[in-house]
């Protein structure tokens, strides 16, 4: 990891803060609508359910001009918690919220991340835990459910186990999840949910890490982290939080950024650790801690017609990319899958007419059921996310560039998801996560051959 960059503020305010046992991290950009919440839900778990710890709650802010570190400084203080919950903590709740250093001039998640590590670090604390500041659905049980197996177990990283809407968590469902697992062998079902409790340990751990880059600074920080925890051996498992609600994402409009920063770490840190991968085989269960609820997340709308559509016109200046990234054969498929695209996305514009102006915009599940027929298979999705290992290994420098390009056949992928299991329930399309899984593990030999196989052109 890159040198400590704390300001001297920073410093100042650590040096205020006592030593403590547990800290409560919440990284920021423009929440001042939901961290107030969040904030509240954190100090009530800190002391319903660690009254004898020595606790802090610390905000990394990006300087967001929207007051989000006012609505931080302002939340009820801690004496309203102890009010309501008749709890009476032996140690005084400290709260710092801070804006964070750029990390050699990048800001984002993982830069306001790495200054809580250094905090957490300085404070010698044992657990650290970490929420997203967008959080609707925390609960006090949350700082609980992700320190307690650190404190209680003697765990070193609690990955979240969520049920999220069937279109919620993409890139996880994708990617992160079959990919991480079969690669590393562990069924990590959320390795980039946001939420995690990390041990005294693994902080030391990630604070000594020489592999940093720009994208880990952004959204590359989560899969960064459980990689991290993977390849360092630490112990490892999850815990059940209920249902993740937070501000709503468009895959196609919002997500295509975090994609390429998430899929190109995760490329980075696939081609360093292939020691690491090369011999593992299937895969285990994570042991899971936490009552299992049964909870509804609130649906999400897709825009499933722009995926296609996108799909189908990066063709248009990607072909050539794609030639060079993805086995013949593997471009062949997807070359017929755009095609298909095309005309049934047509199709499906002027059913819905969405042509011309003043035209409403469908719901997801009338675009679903128009675009009905498009189907991108798991074993082809599965054969080019390994070529986009092999091709992140022959061109380490240009893993930029090839994750920009892979991003329009992402959409494709997602939009054959979203139509797929348009009449599904979110169990039961969370059995066709678990599948599509599987034929990552089914196909892993062909990337073992691959990479044994040293470096080919596509
Ligand atoms: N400090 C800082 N925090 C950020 C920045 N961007 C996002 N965050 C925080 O990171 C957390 C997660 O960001 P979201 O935008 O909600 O992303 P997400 O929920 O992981 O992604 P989706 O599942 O795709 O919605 C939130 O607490 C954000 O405030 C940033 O540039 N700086
Ligand atoms: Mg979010």
């Amino acid at each position: 990891m890159p040198q400590s960059m704390l300001t001297p503020a920073i410093r100042e305010q650590i040096a205020l803060l006592d030593r403590a046992d547990i800290m409560v991290g919440i990284p920021s950009f423009k929440n001042a609508a939901t961290i107030g919440y969040v904030v509240h839900a954190a100090q009530a778990g800190l002391v319903q359910y660690f009254p004898d710890l020595r606790p802090v709650v610390v905000n990394s802010d990006a300087g967001s001009p929207d007051g989000t570190q006012r609505v931080v400084i302002e939340t009820e203080p801690p004496d309203y918690v102890e009010e309501i919950l008749l709890v009476r903590p032996r140690n005084k709740l400290s709260r710092v919220s801070l804006t964070y250093p750029e990390i050699d001039g990048v800001g984002g998640k993982g830069a306001a991340l790495k200054t809580i590590f250094e905090i957490a670090d300085a404070l010698e604390v044992q657990a650290l835990v970490v929420v997203d500041s967008d959080l609707r659905s925390i609960l006090p049980e949350w700082v609980e459910l992700l320190a307690g197996p650190i404190l209680k177990g003697g765990y070193d990283f609690v990955a979240p186990l969520y049920s999220r809407y069937k279109y919620d968590g993409t890139i996880t469902n994708t990617v992160t999840y079959p990919l991480t697992r079969a690669l590393y062998g562990l069924r990590i079902r959320q390795p980039i949910g946001g939420d995690f409790g990390v041990s005294g340990d693994l902080v030391k751990h990630y604070l000594r890490a020489d592999d940093w880059t720009d994208d880990i600074s952004k959204f590359g920080i989560d899969i960064w982290m459980t990689t991290t925890a993977l390849t360092g051996g630490f112990a490892i498992c999850q815990a059940r939080l209920g249902s993740k609600v937070h501000d709503p994402k468009d895959p196609g409009s919002d997500l295509g950024p975090m994609f390429r920063q998430v899929v190109g770490t995760v490329l980075r840190l696939a081609v360093l650790h292939a020691d690491r991968w090369l011999d593992i085989r299937n895969s285990h269960d994570v042991p899971a801690y936490g009552f299992e609820r049964i909870a509804d997340p609130p649906p999400l709308d897709v825009n499933t017609v722009r995926l296609v559509s996108e799909f189908h016109n990066g063709s248009l200046m990607l072909a050539d990319a794609w030639r060079g990234m993805f086995a013949p054969a593997n471009v062949d498929a997807i070359l017929e899958l755009v095609i298909e695209a095309g005309s049934v996305g047509d199709a499906a514009r002027s059913k819905l007419e969405m042509e011309g102006p003043g035209a409403a915009t469908p719901t997801t599940a009338q675009m679903a059921a128009a675009l009905a027929g498009f189907h991108f298979p798991d074993d082809l999705w599965a054969r080019i996310v390994y070529d986009m290992v092999i091709a992140a290994r022959r061109d380490p420098e240009g893993i930029d560039r090839l994750v920009a390009s892979f991003v329009p056949v992402y959409f494709g992928r997602v939009a054959s998801f979203i139509i797929e299991n348009r009449d599904l329930t979110t169990e039961q399309a969370e059995e066709r996560v678990m599948r599509q899984a599987r034929e990552f593990e089914l196909l892993k030999p062909y990337l073992v051959d691959l990479w044994r196989g040293g470096i080919r052109r596509g």
